[in-house]
């Protein structure tokens, strides 16, 4: 009671303009002061604006007791997303959010919350923070793309707090990266470079330009990661990681570079590291924006690249060849690829033994099934891909 008649006085004083703590008195509230009452950390509400008792969590609450559809004005002081449930036990549909802010609050007409939990991506109100993701068991053992042996062809996602997610292609997903994940503003895999039989990651770090090993452990997870390149990468666009191009048993890296446009061939070297490179490619691939390293699409025991054109939305495909350099590009998309995000090689996903492409709309993730002979044929829905937009795949 006392608070509330402080916060009248402060009110009334405001109304005429008497703004000043000296004018209230000692120990009397701001205007607002309600507000100010709301700790860091915290949502808050209140049933009308800032007036009357304030409810405050820091938890989700999968009922609001007494305060069950009234919170009018909500201020979350979170650092996470506070999503807000018409229903109890973050039931949907019908939900709202509020984004965390430190000083502003939000104010609701109508809304009837009766439930609240806290997440790091939108997405999380109604799903899970990573994708559906289901393949078809392949008949081949530790193919490209299968981290995990168990013939699944597999995912890995950044989501957009920068948590890492292992999807097996069972429709789950498990946590193998707990945060700071978004320093990295490129990550690739395929192949191995750590010389161990299992797929690695390769990201590049944002802000110093260096280059990171992180082997694969063979069930889904990384290990330790170890510096393959000390700087420098961020004059490179995009780089993939392709499979055995340079013909000798170990996988290499393949990069861009912007102020050139040339292709750059990276070997592998023994040790895991990176050898001397190598220009396969003179001039021309800044007009390529995405540069998938797809497995052996066309079935002659090579490793190919498959890119997409920025002008023409085509997808082309770049065969490795005997001579150790790319073989003479063939059409395998006609076009309208530039609305599809991500374009992902993750192996074969539809169990024949060759590998598939996975490409998303927007919505849902289509599988586009490899032909022997390297081309394409859209087959089949791999799973939701809805509100990943801040998300990256591969
Ligand atoms: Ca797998
Ligand atoms: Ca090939
Ligand atoms: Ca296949």
């Amino acid at each position: 009671m006392r608070n509330t008649l402080l916060r009248r006085a402060a009110a009334l004083a405001t109304t005429l303009g008497l703004t000043t703590l000296g004018l209230l008195g000692a120990g009397a509230a701001p205007a607002q002061a309600a507000r100010s009452d709301c700790p860091s950390g915290y949502l808050c509400a209140w049933q009308n604006d800032y007036d009357g008792p304030m409810f405050k969590t820091n938890t989700s609450m999968a009922t609001l007791g007494t305060w069950d559809g009234k919170l009018q004005t909500i201020f979350n002081r979170t650092s996470m997303i506070a999503c807000l449930y018409e229903q109890p036990n973050h039931e949907t549909p019908g939900y709202t959010w509020v984004e965390p802010d430190p000083d502003y609050a939000t104010h609701y007409g109508d809304l009837s919350t009766s439930s609240i939990k806290f997440v790091r991506t939108l997405r999380e109100c109604e799903a899970e923070a990573y994708p559906g993701w289901s393949a078809t068991p392949s008949p081949k053992v530790n193919g490209f793309g299968d981290m995990n042996a168990d013939r699944r062809a597999d995912i890995v996602v950044r989501d957009e707090a920068g948590r890492l997610w292992f999807l097996p292609g069972d429709g789950t997903g498990r946590l193998i990266g707990s945060g700071g994940w978004n320093a990295f503003d490129a990550l690739v895999r395929h192949g191995d470079f750590s010389r161990d039989g299992r797929e690695d990651v390769i990201t590049r770090e944002k802000a110093t330009g260096k280059l990171w090993l992180y082997p694969g452990t063979g069930s889904g997870g990384l290990g330790a990661r170890k510096l393959i390149g000390t700087g420098g990468w961020n004059s490179m666009g995009r780089i993939a990681a392709f499979g055995d191009l340079s013909g000798d048993g170990r996988s290499d890296l393949l990069a861009v570079e912007k102020s050139t446009g040339k292709l750059w061939l990276y070997p592998g070297t023994t040790s895991g590291g990176l050898g001397a490179r190598k220009l396969i490619g003179t001039g021309g691939w800044n007009g390529m924006n995405a540069l998938i390293g797809a497995g052996d699409m066309n079935s002659d025991g090579r490793a190919d690249l498959v890119a997409r054109e920025r002008a023409t939305g085509k997808l082309w495909l770049y065969p490795g060849t005997t001579t150790r350099t790319l073989g003479a590009r063939k059409l395998i998309g006609t076009g309208g690829w530039n609305s599809m995000q991500p374009i992902l090689a993750v192996g074969d996903s539809s169990g024949d033994g060759l590998p598939d492409l996975e490409a998303s709309d927007g919505m849902v993730l289509w599988q586009y099934q490899g032909l022997a002979t390297g081309g394409l044929r859209k087959a089949d829905y791999n799973g939701g891909w809805w509100g990943l937009e801040g998300a990256t795949a591969f």
